[in-house]
């Protein structure tokens, strides 16, 4: 953890259908019932959201169902992030934590969510990602394959061993990398193209990963140009806090720093 705070987009995703295993534990939750129930994703990329393919999870994580801010509104999130939030006007009350049950990381799989902008105005599905850390914003990762070299590692290897990770291969065949912008040296997917150039074969490779997401990260901020959405044509460097606001002024985001 850096001494300066991160100041992250939470992305709310809206929880369409849960999986079976993932069902019964909300129904066994009366707190629950007539609730909206999103999973917030923590982002630093608010405006590669048009490119939102699937959400992620990790599988040995435990996640929590917190009061909102909202009287309606539920959040599946960590515990720990719950506890920052609380502080952040994020919850029923300054400081206090309403937790309503818990879920196991591998029971959300399979759920469908809406996700915010995405191309994908059916809903995306929770898949697992090995690399999700506890310690890291709300321990769940919308994922956006054409700019995210993590994303776009983890969603290959379930599309090429999606007996292996758990799942069923329809919850990844039909999402592909969506463009949403495009730089001078990559192009329009950018990590595809990193994760070529860097001869990365799976999520395991994580030294290559490394660099990919630092190339990534500084090629699609500083020389970007936005592919789609409101702001196409314009530089993505102008355009991150626009699409943020808009996020956040539609209730779809909110700001969540740690
Ligand atoms: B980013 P930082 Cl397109 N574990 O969002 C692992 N990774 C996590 C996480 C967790 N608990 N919580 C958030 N993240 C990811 C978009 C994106 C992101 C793109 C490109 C790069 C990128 C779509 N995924 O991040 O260590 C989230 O993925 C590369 C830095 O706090 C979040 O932003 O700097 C980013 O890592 C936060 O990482």
């Amino acid at each position: 953890e850096g001494v300066n705070p991160q100041e992250y987009t939470g992305i709310k995703l809206e929880v369409r259908e849960w999986s079976e295993e993932a069902q019964q534990v909300v129904s066994a939750i009366p707190a629950l019932a007539g609730k909206r129930v999103f999973l917030v994703a923590a982002t630093l990329r608010p405006e590669t959201m048009y490119g939102q393919t699937n959400c992620f999870v990790g599988v040995s994580l435990e996640y929590g169902f917190f009061a909102g801010a909202s009287a309606d509104e539920v959040y599946v999130i960590s515990e720990r992030s719950a506890r920052n939030m609380a502080f952040q006007d994020l919850s029923p009350a300054n400081g206090k934590v309403e937790q309503l049950g818990s879920v196991g990381g591998k029971q959300l799989v399979g759920s469908r969510v809406d996700a915010p902008l995405s191309c994908y105005t059916n809903g995306v599905y929770v898949l697992p990602m090995d690399n999700v850390l506890a310690t890291k914003g709300t321990g769940v990762v919308t994922s956006v394959p054409s700019d995210s070299p993590d994303d776009y590692a983890a969603l290959r290897d379930l599309k090429k061993k999606p007996e292996y990770y758990g799942i069923r291969p329809e919850w990844v065949a039909d999402y592909e990398p969506v463009s949403v912008l495009s730089t001078p040296t990559y192009g329009d997917m950018t990590a595809p193209a990193l994760c070529e150039k860097l001869k990365i074969n799976s999520q395991k490779d994580r030294k290559q990963l490394e660099d990919a997401k630092e190339i990534a990260y500084k090629e699609g901020f500083y020389n970007g140009t936005m592919t789609v959405g409101d702001f196409v044509g314009q530089p993505v460097a102008e355009v991150k806090a626009l699409v943020r606001d808009q996020l956040i002024a539609t209730g779809q985001g909110f700001a969540y720093a740690e």
